[in-house]
């Protein structure tokens, strides 16, 4: 049976490979299986949980729907819409926030990061960022939520609302429990400067990530740059739990090249890393450049881009808002 898929990405600028390899890859893919029913979202409640400039905030919008389509997602083929625009991921969330319990939103390790030692200064919507989430998903009774490792926790909290919500006013079944669509390897790309920090849009190195719209020479100058050790490439795979690095490095090529981390490292064993980089950079640059030039052109014709988004959103909207008429009921209203 077909899956009902849900997910969403932040227009904060500046996407990157390791959305590209952990998410929207696989969007394409489950996409391209006409048995599923995709809805993709930009998530535009969510990017304004940091402080965002209005106008950079309407370009990133168009440049997210941009990037779906210049990666493969055929706008006929799936649902793709801007949240702010579907009045219900806003009124669910704050019924749903009514059933999530502190306790759970103070186990979120991303708030902790993103709020870092300030937390007096971070807004509340950062706080309750994984609520909102909670309703993008149930409002369309999602079956799988293809997202980044980084995600998992707050997958793991959908779910424990949807629980609660139908336990709570005896509606077995009545919001969809949803299903990850985590990849099993290379779920997580690193910063290209320290392996042991995600792939960030945030990160203020431009040096750090692959942007989606880099071109050829940006993306063999960063790969050059790509932070290593002295050593030569591992011998054996052992030897990635101690070199975070080679093991990114390796990481985005396995994926890239649809081989498995264990034959990237047989492939390369001993060699030079310059060697390696040579031929990471070129795969790169096959896959990258086309999307890169695509979204370029797309980002030359606005009206296309606000149609898709209008078309979308009247398609949510007819979902969204019979769920919510629905869910209010239930609660009493
Ligand atoms: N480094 C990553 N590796 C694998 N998957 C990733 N994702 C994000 N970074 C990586 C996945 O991409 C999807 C969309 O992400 P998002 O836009 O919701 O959030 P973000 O990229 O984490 O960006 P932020 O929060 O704007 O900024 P930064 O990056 O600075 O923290 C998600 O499925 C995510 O898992």
């Amino acid at each position: 049976m077909g899956k009902k898929i849900f997910s969403g990405v932040q227009p904060t600028g500046n996407l990157h490979l390791g959305n590209y390899l952990g998410a929207i890859k696989n969007f394409v893919d489950l996409n391209n299986d006409n048995d599923n029913k995709c809805i993709f979202c930009v998530v535009d409640l969510h990017a304004i949980t940091v402080k965002q400039d209005p106008k950079e905030l309407k370009n990133n919008i168009r440049e997210t729907v941009a990037t779906f389509i210049a990666s493969g997602i055929d706008p006929k083929k799936s649902i793709i819409f801007n949240q702010s625009r579907v009045a219900a991921h806003a009124e669910g969330a704050w019924i749903l926030s009514c059933v999530a319990r502190m306790g759970w939103l103070n186990r979120m390790t991303q708030f902790k990061e993103k709020a870092g030692k300030d937390k007096e200064k971070a807004s509340i919507g950062l706080y309750s960022y994984p609520v909102l989430m909670a309703a993008d998903i149930l409002l369309y009774d999602a079956t799988h939520v293809p997202v980044g490792d980084d995600q998992k926790q707050h997958l793991e909290l959908c779910r424990d609302i949807a629980q609660k919500f139908n336990n709570d006013f005896e509606v077995e079944n009545f919001l969809q429990v949803p299903e990850p669509l985590i990849q099993k390897e290379f779920s997580r790309i690193m910063s290209l400067k320290d392996g042991s920090k995600k792939m960030s849009k945030s990160e203020l190195s431009d040096l750090s990530r692959i942007n989606l719209t880099d071109e050829k020479d940006q993306i063999i100058n960063k790969i050059k740059k790509a932070k290593t050790d002295p050593l030569p490439m591992p011998q054996d795979i052992k030897e990635l739990e101690e070199r975070l690095e080679a093991k990114n490095l390796l990481g985005i090529y396995s994926s890239l090249t649809n081989s498995t981390l264990e034959n990237s490292v047989k492939n390369f064993a001993g060699k030079n890393f310059s060697e390696f980089k040579d031929e990471l950079a070129e795969n790169l640059v096959n896959k990258i450049e086309p999307i890169s030039n695509e979204i370029k052109k797309l980002l030359g014709d606005k009206n296309y881009l606000d149609e898709i988004l209008l078309d979308g959103v009247e398609k949510a909207n007819l979902i969204a808002s019979k769920k919510i008429e629905r869910i209010k009921e239930i609660v009493g209203f």
